[in-house]
């Protein structure tokens, strides 16, 4: 019996190892503004679907796995690899797209890139990553770097001693298996790209640095500035600056024990909104490092039903987003391509995007908030989590965590979103309002909010009722009277009543349409039929619900999935887009618009 245990515990120690989060630094705050070298490129890589540069044939992790490198200097020499024959693709990317072979490819992919570095004395050297999907593990120089769980938010690790004068190997191995004790989970409704998806790069930082900083309105104020600087140094007396000179606001302070320096000041602070993006340049200083960046200043709350932006209720017109780039339908790999998507909102009329159902790259929100656009930002705890599971926990709060690190001085978003569409019941309600917790204590300057589902109190009189509407401030709601539940027809029947005294959005609504595919409105899957679900939609809402404060209709364009199997109509993609996957604008499209103008 003993033998067993022992054997159990030495296996679940094996299986495990590695599978964790593991060697992170704090995440360095605003990395485009600094010291940066871009890994970006073609890599090296190949596909191992049964680990074996991993672990070796007893399934133990192998010392000398693929991240080795191993270069053969003589004919006798063992190896079953090799890079150096092995064919590139581009980092950022996704492997389906870029590769036929692994189009529908879930497992591990080893990639290599070699790069050249100059250390010097006095800096210290980061590798950092905006994103790689799902579970990274870096190897630096044929050593173990760390490992990172979560397909869309950054981490960096401190590789100052791993990293040599000349040229250095990177190797990663990526694996995107769909796991059910994964965050998100084996299934859902949109593609799994694999892959290094964003974009790395080594950041170099003197010794003792500005390691990240939150600068916003203090709670409660419109004229005052806060702002808390913390250094990488846990030290008390380093001394910082901040400086916002269109604010005239030119601040020294010091650190104290936690390396944390605070400031206030007050200043006549023009605000930012969707009308008026406004946003000042920033600069932060210590004794060997500055960092700048811009940022704008906003307040968000609620009052009874209403969201108040800076002091005046707003309503949120608004779209649903995924992180895929139109016309080729892969994961977005470039600035532009994040730009074409938002400008398609802009002209819809939005000024509000929903960054459905993973935080975005960095640059997206970043040219969400110079465009004026409020976001909703949300983490992949998607449908059917394994609620009662301590370490997916765990997971789900590391990327909650990294979420707000990352946009904490975005002003553009008021919203963290920590769930969509999850099943009642008592283990999902532990686990949501921890993470709602967590989140308002991190960052109690923005709303909490979750998509919830529909719970009616009769066939006509619909609602949502559901035990989290204590933990969070804004009732979000997904719905498709029309398209899973009866047809266009039922929404003119059907009125709402939800008891909450809290601001109620539409998270979702939709209707599937190919693009081009014409007929009768009463015809499902016609432009003509989601139009006209769009129109009634919108006419309930006006009519027969309560007050609506925002909506992000299901979504912006059509986007690959997996689940989406339909011949002819769907062949792989969800086609409730209101622009199709190669930019066409469907009749939804202007009946939407149409509705803007009003708001
Ligand atoms: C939903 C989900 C979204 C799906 C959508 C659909 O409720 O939140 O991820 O893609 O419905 O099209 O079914």
């Amino acid at each position: 019996m003993k033998k067993i245990l022992i054997l159990a515990a030495l296996l679940s120690a094996s299986f495990s190892y590695g599978q964790r989060t593991e060697g992170l630094d704090p995440l360095i705050q605003n990395v485009y503004g600094r010291e940066i070298q871009s890994l970006n490129g073609y890599w090296n890589y190949f596909a191992d679907p049964l680990e074996t540069g991993y672990y070796d044939y007893r399934r133990r992790p192998d010392p000398n796995g693929f991240f080795k490198d191993k270069q053969v200097d003589n004919v006798t020499t063992w190896k079953e690899y090799d890079f150096d024959l092995s064919p590139v693709m581009a980092v950022p990317g996704d492997w389906n797209t870029q590769v036929y072979q692994l189009f529908h490819y879930e497992g591990m992919v080893w990639m290599r890139h070699k790069f050249p570095a100059v250390r010097e004395a006095g800096k210290r050297n980061y590798l950092y990553f905006g994103a790689s999907n799902y579970l990274t593990h870096v190897f630096l120089n044929g050593e173990h770097v760390g490992d990172h769980e979560g397909g869309y938010t950054p981490f960096n690790f401190d590789v100052t001693d791993l990293l040599r004068d000349g040229e250095n190997t990177l190797v990663v191995a990526v694996d995107n298996k769909r796991l059910p004790e994964r965050v998100p989970t084996i299934i859902c409704d949109w593609f799994n790209y694999g892959g290094v998806t964003r974009d790395v790069m080594l950041v170099s930082v003197p010794e003792r640095f500005v390691e990240s900083y939150t600068v916003r309105l203090k709670p409660g104020t419109v004229d005052t500035v806060e702002a808390f600087v913390r250094m990488n140094r846990k030290q008390a007396g380093q001394r910082v600056g901040l400086a916002i000179p269109e604010l005239k606001i030119d601040l020294q302070g010091t650190t104290d024990a936690d390396g944390i320096a605070r400031f206030e000041k007050r200043a006549r602070i023009g605000l930012w909104s969707p009308e008026s993006p406004k946003l000042y340049a920033v600069e932060i200083a210590s004794d060997d490092d500055r960092v700048e960046d811009e940022i704008g200043f906003r307040t968000i709350e609620t009052r009874g039903r209403e969201i108040l932006l800076n002091g005046k209720p707003i309503f949120l017109r608004g779209i649903s987003i995924h992180e895929e780039a139109a016309f080729r339908n892969g994961r977005i790999a470039k600035v532009e391509e994040d730009r074409t998507l938002l400008n398609w909102a802009r002209e819809l009329g939005c000024n509000y995007v929903r960054l459905a159902h993973y935080p975005h790259n960095e640059q997206m929100v970043r040219e969400a908030e110079r465009m004026g656009l409020l976001v909703w930002s949300e983490i992949p705890v998607y449908w059917t989590i394994l609620w009662e599971r301590e370490d997916v926990y765990a997971n789900a709060l590391n990327q909650l965590d990294e979420m707000i690190e990352r946009d904490q001085n975005r002003c553009n978003v008021i919203i963290w979103s920590i769930a969509n569409e999850t099943p009642h019941g008592d283990a999902r309600d532990r686990f949501l309002s921890s993470l709602a917790a967590y989140a308002r204590e991190k960052d109690p300057t923005r709303l909490i909010s979750m998509a919830m589902e529909r719970n009616d109190k009769s066939p006509e009189v619909l609602s949502v009722q559901d035990n989290m509407n204590k933990y969070v401030d804004i009732i979000s709601l997904n719905e498709y009277v029309g398209w899973y539940d009866g047809t266009n027809e039922k929404i003119d029947r059907v009125r709402w009543e939800i008891d909450y005294e809290k601001p109620v959005m539409i998270s979702e609504f939709g209707g599937g349409a190919p693009y081009g595919r014409h007929g009768e409105a009463t015809e499902i899957w016609t432009e003509e039929y989601q139009a006209d679900l769009y129109r009634k939609t919108l006419r309930m809402i006006e009519e027969r619900m309560p007050p609506v404060s925002g909506i992000s209709p299901w979504v912006l364009k059509d986007f690959r999935s997996a689940r989406r199997l339909l011949p002819q109509t769907q062949d792989g993609f969800n086609r409730k887009g209101v622009i199709s996957d190669r930019g066409e604008r469907k009749q939804a499209f202007y009946v939407l618009q149409d509705y803007y103008k009003t708001k």
